[in-house]
């Protein structure tokens, strides 16, 4: 069942704003050195330094350990089904433009049960930032491979390896229409920071896949394998608009692995800005309904 988190702090001034303002009520259960502890501070860091209120704010999720993560920020969140993170975030956007909507959710979730949504997600172009703490593994299952677990991997359900590709969600985002491609590491939070930053702000739909090891269940995917190996783009001068370096760039993985802005572009309108019905009038949310309060009610029933 899902579930509905609201702010505790709705009418904050910008200038009343601490980075505390954003810690939700409850102290994340994540196992000590999970990835997603950096994830979730980066998240609040940005949200802070980029002067957002937490009612200006949703946080959707599916299901998965770091799915749990809008429980432990205090925005208005939402704890949805698995996979489906993506679907209930385009629907509050559209009732709501003007909410700054971030999904987040797993690997398993968002590329595996969630492939069709991201996909669809993404060629809409609809204005999300979706953050995937990518630990190529499914931690709340206690460890199965996921869409991103390398070939030849043993797992609970493969001891033998995994026998199948893993996807790779930087040129399948960069194909799918999405238009800020970026990838981050929990290890290197600062620069996490900056390119969730970058996503937020960006027009369309943003997605930054972020290696966030998974301590308990993924022994190859660890601190130690990915600290020697991420090379920042941003000090490669890598151009974010061209396609063809962006590609290469994605397919990169071996004794170095990119990680920063792979690819934006900002020529492309939004779908909101597409959409006539959110042309005029303010959110949908809020316009009258045009019907009596017996009408609303009898609707609202019918749904619960
Ligand atoms: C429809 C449905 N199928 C399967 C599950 C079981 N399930 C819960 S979380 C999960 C995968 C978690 O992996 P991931 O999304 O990568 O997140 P992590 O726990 O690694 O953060 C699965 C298979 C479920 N909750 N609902
Ligand atoms: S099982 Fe893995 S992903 Fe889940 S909280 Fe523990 S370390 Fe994090």
């Amino acid at each position: 069942m899902s579930s509905i988190v609201e702010p505790t702090i709705t009418t904050t001034s910008v200038a009343a704003l601490v980075k505390d303002t954003y810690k939700g009520k409850i102290h994340p259960d994540w196992c000590p050195g999970c990835g997603d502890f950096s994830v979730l501070s980066a998240l609040q860091t940005a949200l802070f330094e980029l002067g957002l209120k937490p009612h200006e704010v949703l946080v959707v999720s599916g299901i998965g350990c770091s799915s749990n993560l809008p429980g432990y920020i205090n925005t208005y969140g939402m704890h949805t089904l698995h996979g489906r993170s993506l679907a209930v975030a385009t629907g509050a956007k559209l009732g709501n433009h003007e909410l700054k909507v971030i999904a987040t959710g797993g690997d398993g979730d968002g590329y595996g049960i969630g492939g069709n949504h991201f996909t669809h997600t993404m060629r809409r172009n609809i204005d999300l930032t979706y953050l995937v703490m990518d630990n190529q593994i499914y931690g709340l299952t206690t460890g199965q491979t996921s869409p991103t677990s390398r070939k030849g991997m043993k797992t609970k359900s493969t001891p033998h390896g995994n026998v199948e590709n893993p996807i790779n969600p930087i040129p399948l985002a960069i194909v799918g229409g999405a238009t800020y491609v970026a990838r981050g590491f929990s290890g290197k939070q600062k620069h996490l920071v900056e390119l969730i930053k970058g996503a937020i702000q960006h027009k369309g739909f943003s997605l930054v896949d972020i290696f966030s090891p998974c301590v308990t269940y993924n022994k190859d995917n660890t601190y130690q394998f990915f600290n020697p190996r991420v090379k920042i783009l941003e000090e490669q001068g890598h151009d974010t608009s061209d396609f063809h370096k962006a590609m290469g760039k994605g397919y990169e993985w071996g004794e170095e692995i990119p990680i920063g802005v792979f690819w934006k572009r900002t020529d492309l309108p939004s779908l909101e800005e597409h959409e006539p019905v959110l042309d005029e009038g303010g959110p949908l949310a809020f316009r009258k309904l045009g019907i009596s309060d017996e009408q609303a009610q009898l609707l609202v029933s019918e749904l619960l």
